[in-house]
């Protein structure tokens, strides 16, 4: 088989980009270690900027989105019994962010690419890629116990943190950025309707929380943990209760808990590599940076890549020119960059650390009375969170 493009991994990343090269008429063949029903059934990122809600509707996938998805004009941070309103669409312009799961954009655009009858190779075993300075590069995997081949031109490596593609590069040709924190979130989701019509974020003596939501009866919430927590040990009822004492007083008695349909830990971890290119091989999404989950970011990322490698592959095609693919890695990195620091520095103000002095809680207060107190500190807020501009 040959493609001009041989994507690997099916989440948001290679989806999006899959479309975006098709509606340019390029080609392209995803190639996914899970099965379909596994990578539809993963609970994730819940907020999207206008950027990411503009390219869906841009490849045509966003009829659903449209329908069912909640537009937040604001959220708020909660400093123990303290609320502060962020007003998103005062202090941007009129900006605002969409509240839709990531597994609804991944069921939207898998839809897409099934109806278009473009080819994703679901359960593919053993993904390699061969010849990546090469003029034509390979990928070959195992499907069902036999083995395949694609050619292709270029290959984008869209398969998350723990992928082969980055794995791929000699180790001496990138540079990597990291910073592990040493906490988790425990996640979980029920058919309860949310405490609150916006997103709270909160900071506790206990910890972090978060309560989110997918739809007016459906919540999801997050508690800050410790890494080596086991999740067997959370019924739902303990999780609730931890919950509840976080939030602010005047807010405990709206909590509505129920069974949880899903429950799980994630860590927190910042991470860059660099550069996003080698050879012909361009990295996207989770597979060239991860951010803590509190700015929420990694999606929008993912997608922000998507659309820059997506301009540089058409231009490439369609021009015969290597402008586009020789900025990618710059111009990518120069948005990723800011997005780690404002996911790093909400990570920093919100969360307990272990051994966290009395200084280290005083600049976390001094930073919350900071933005209490000044409309621009709000507005730099604001508008890192609706998303910083392509
Ligand atoms: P994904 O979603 O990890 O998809 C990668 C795909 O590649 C496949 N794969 C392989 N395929 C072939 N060969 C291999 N060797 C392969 N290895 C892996 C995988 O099976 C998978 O299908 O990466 P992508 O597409 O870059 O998308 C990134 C996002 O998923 C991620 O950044 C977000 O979920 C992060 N995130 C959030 N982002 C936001 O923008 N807003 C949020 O509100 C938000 N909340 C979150 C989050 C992530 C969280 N967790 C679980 C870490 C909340 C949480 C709790
Ligand atoms: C979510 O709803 O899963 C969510 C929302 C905002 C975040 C992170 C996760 O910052």
């Amino acid at each position: 088989m040959h493609t001009q493009v041989a994507i690997i991994g099916g989440g948001p990343a290679g989806l999006l980009l899959g479309q975006l090269l098709h509606q340019a008429g390029i080609d392209n063949i995803i190639v996914e270690r899970q099965a379909r029903e596994y990578v539809l059934a993963r609970i994730r990122a819940g907020v999207l900027e206008q950027g990411t809600v503009n390219l869906l509707k841009k490849v045509g996938v966003s009829t659903r989105l449209e329908k069912e998805g909640l537009i937040h004009h604001g959220f708020q941070i909660a400093f123990q019994d303290e609320s502060l309103h962020i007003n998103l669409t005062n202090l941007t312009n009129g900006k605002n962010v969409t509240v839709y799961g990531q597994t609804e954009v991944t069921k939207d655009l898998v839809e897409a690419r099934a109806k278009e009858k473009l080819l994703t190779v679901y359960e593919a075993d053993e993904v390699t890629l061969h010849d990546l300075e090469e003029k034509r590069q390979k990928v070959t995997y195992f499907h069902q116990d036999n083995k395949h081949e694609i050619t292709c031109d270029f290959i984008a490596g869209c398969d998350g943190y723990h992928g082969v593609s980055r794995s791929s590069i000699p180790q001496s040709a990138i540079k990597e950025f990291e910073r592990i924190y040493p906490f988790g979130w425990l996640g979980l989701l029920s058919d309860t309707p949310p405490i609150d019509p916006e997103l709270i974020y909160g900071k506790h003596v206990d910890g972090f929380y978060l309560c989110s939501m997918r739809s007016m009866t459906r919540s999801r919430y997050y508690i800050q943990c410790a890494l080596n927590e086991d999740i067997n040990q959370w019924s739902d009822d303990r999780f609730w209760d931890s919950l509840r004492k976080r939030l602010p007083t005047d807010l405990q008695m709206n909590l509505v808990t129920g069974p949880s349909i899903e429950k799980s830990i994630a860590p927190l971890r910042s991470y860059v590599v660099e550069p996003l290119r080698f050879g012909n091989l361009f990295l996207v999404g989770d597979a060239a940076h991860i951010v803590p989950p509190t700015g929420a970011k990694g999606l929008n990322l993912a997608a922000s890549d998507a659309h820059y490698l997506s301009e540089a592959l058409i231009e490439y095609f369609h021009k015969n020119s290597n402008a586009g693919i020789k900025q990618y890695s710059s111009q990518a990195l120069s948005r990723i960059w800011k997005a780690e620091r404002f996911s790093w520095g909400l990570t920093n103000l919100l969360h307990r650390f272990p051994g966290q002095t009395g200084f280290d809680q005083k600049m976390q207060e001094a930073e919350f009375s900071y933005l209490k107190s000044s409309e621009n500190a709000r507005r730099v807020l604001a508008e890192n969170y609706v998303g910083l501009p392509y």
